[in-house]
């Protein structure tokens, strides 16, 4: 039996037991007379709920506009379940009266689903978030059925085989471990947005609307600029303090178990101005750490580390990012699990070097990745989201940029890999898709960042093509209607512009296919901050020694330079002992 999400007020407790007379009248009146074709019954059963409940919401599109990143998830909800509905009577062919039942169930449950929907959404999705655990144990139960029963495990129909990306001999249980897993996603997806559609959460988004209609427009000319970057931006539901970002910058201040250290939560806490503060890159797992003491989002304690900077960055008002990072083959054996070889799309060397315990080092010869462990690490990458989100960050950033694993995926010079992954510019943009569909069922995906670097070459990485390669990428991204995409333009903390790279092209694409914001890194000074007509700006270097960045360029105030030396690891100095601006 698959553990219930824990009922938090008298509206979710009402779900439950909703659920669980519906559990029982299932049990009673269907399984015990239909065997493991009672799942098939509870399958079609549901979808025309899931199907009510998200044209109420797609009729409700004022409602939805500080959010659209849901409308996105809930079409592709809508379109998986209707494929588990017709798998599931390609593989039961009901006869005439299990038809004419299914129709009855669809029609009750549709009405049902329907009035509630109405009155009120958030039990409705609290009850499909437990309607589909439910679904899980049943699935886990067919699973056993079918597996003491050889005979019942006929072939898989084609149409799943297509939509799940099936192998061409596959059976009924490999359908019903991934329809397993899809309901997974589908409770999360659903207590999600009853979270969001918490009636005090309704009013805020309203009063949010309302806001939005006095938004500053943003439209400088290089003779012109004006001074709307230092004014509110709505990213969805988020509203930012200004137009400005701290990009996130690697300190090596966490301890040498990936915990964030008090110092790092001064360090933001300092910090909180910027309209968003995006954290630096933070390890998915030991595996995906490549350099000394850079803090981690895979344990417990790290988790906690994270909530006090989180904590202190919102009693400020401010908003805060977190940046998920796998190193791939830029690591040194010295930081893997078992002091075993970083793992890569293949196993090309890069020319790069690492920080380890003893000083900087070449990294290590990496080995090729497994396909089974492909599916493992954008598991990881979900698991760090949930544990993001219980720090309570706003936000979370994939790191796609900088040569790290996603951006080897992505690039021909790094990734030369002859299955699903390598090949094709689709096949090596699979990994970073997979990893956003999975961080996307844990936040929506306007919560969801991308940092990219498509012309940069930091850490030994290069492409036959980048731009086609990174025009798909955006707008691949923009159909999944990410909140922002950010890209390093030019070399990576080098030359900003080299003058063939087309930056434009990357965030009107993005945008165009439904992405929100357009976020622009390297080398901005105050004035191409103020005259680029992209929505945001993220400072990296400038932010270290001038705590006060956004007050200071607003005011056309002198700015602090930084230390290097401090760049990389020690403790406050140089990290959190910047001062504000004074006037002497
Ligand atoms: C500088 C030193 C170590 C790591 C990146 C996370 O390049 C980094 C990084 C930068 O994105």
């Amino acid at each position: 039996m698959i553990e219930h999400r824990k009922p938090e007020n008298s509206s979710d407790y009402i779900a439950i037991l909703i659920t669980k007379f519906l559990r029982f009248f299932a049990d009673t009146f269907f399984s015990k007379r239909y065997g493991h074709r009672a799942v098939v019954l509870e399958t079609v059963a549901a979808v025309p709920g899931m199907v009510a409940g998200m044209w109420i919401h797609l009729k409700c599109l004022r409602n939805m506009q500080h959010d659209r990143g849901w409308i996105k998830i809930l079409l592709d909800e809508a379109e998986n379940e209707r494929m588990h509905l017709m798998t599931f009577i390609e593989i039961a062919k009901p006869n005439w009266f299990e038809r004419f039942l299914i129709l009855i169930a669809q029609a009750v449950f549709w009405h049902f689903y329907f009035i509630i929907y109405i009155f009120f959404p958030r039990t409705a999705h609290r009850i499909v978030g437990y309607f589909e655990e439910e679904a899980v144990t049943s699935y886990t139960s067919y699973l056993e059925q079918v597996e003491n029963n050889p005979a019942l495990n006929v072939d898989a129909p084609q149409i799943a085989i297509d939509y799940w990306k099936l192998k061409s001999d596959a059976k009924l249980i490999d359908v019903i471990k991934v329809v397993r897993d899809d309901e997974k996603g589908h409770a999360l997806v659903n207590h999600n947005l009853a979270d969001i559609l918490d009636e005090d959460n309704r009013k805020k988004y309203v009063k949010q609307i309302e806001l939005k209609k006095e938004e500053p427009k943003f439209n400088p000319t290089p003779e012109q600029p004006n001074t709307s970057r230092y004014q509110q931006f709505h990213l969805g539901d988020l509203i930012f303090f200004n137009r400005i970002v701290m990009a996130p910058l690697t300190r090596n201040r966490a301890t040498i178990k990936g915990v964030p250290t008090p110092m790092m939560t001064s360090y933001y806490d300092q910090r909180a101005s910027a309209g968003l503060v995006i954290a630096e890159a933070t390890q998915i797992s030991q595996q995906g750490q490549g350099y000394f003491c850079t803090p981690g989002i895979y344990s417990e304690a790290q988790t906690e580390g994270w909530k006090k900077v989180v904590d202190v960055l919102h009693s400020r008002g401010g908003k805060i990012c977190l940046q998920l990072w796998h190193v791939g083959r830029i690591s040194h054996s010295e930081l893997q699990p078992n002091q075993g070889q970083p793992v890569a799309p293949s196993a090309i060397r890069a020319k790069a070097q690492v920080y380890i315990s003893s000083g900087l080092i070449d990294v290590s010869e990496p080995r090729s990745l497994m396909a089974y462990e492909i599916p493992l690490i954008v598991e990881e990458y979900r698991q760090a989201a949930v544990n993001a989100k219980k720090a309570g960050f706003d936000m979370v950033e994939i790191h796609a940029a900088n040569g790290y694993l996603i951006d080897q995926f992505l690039r021909d010079s790094s990734n030369v890999r002859a299955d699903d992954y390598g090949g094709s510019i689709q096949n090596r943009t699979r990994f970073l898709l997979e990893i956003v569909d999975a961080v996307s069922t844990i936040y929506p995906p306007n919560r969801i960042g991308c940092r990219i670097g498509p012309s940069s070459e930091f850490n030994d990485i290069r492409d036959s093509d980048p731009q086609t390669l990174f025009n798909y990428v955006a707008e691949q991204l923009g159909q999944k209607c990410l909140g922002y995409i950010h890209v390093i333009e030019g070399q990576t903390g080098g030359e900003r512009n080299n003058g063939i790279f087309d930056y434009n092209k990357i965030y009107q694409t993005f945008k165009m296919h439904g992405g929100i914001a357009s976020m622009a890194n390297n080398g901005y000074d105050k004035h191409l901050a103020e005259t680029t007509s992209v929505d945001l700006v993220a400072f990296g270097v400038p932010f270290i020694a001038n705590p006060d960045l956004v007050y200071r360029l607003e005011h056309d105030l002198p700015l602090a330079d930084a230390d290097k030396t401090t760049f990389y690891g020690g403790a406050e100095k140089g990290y959190s002992d910047y001062a504000f601006y004074t006037k002497d």
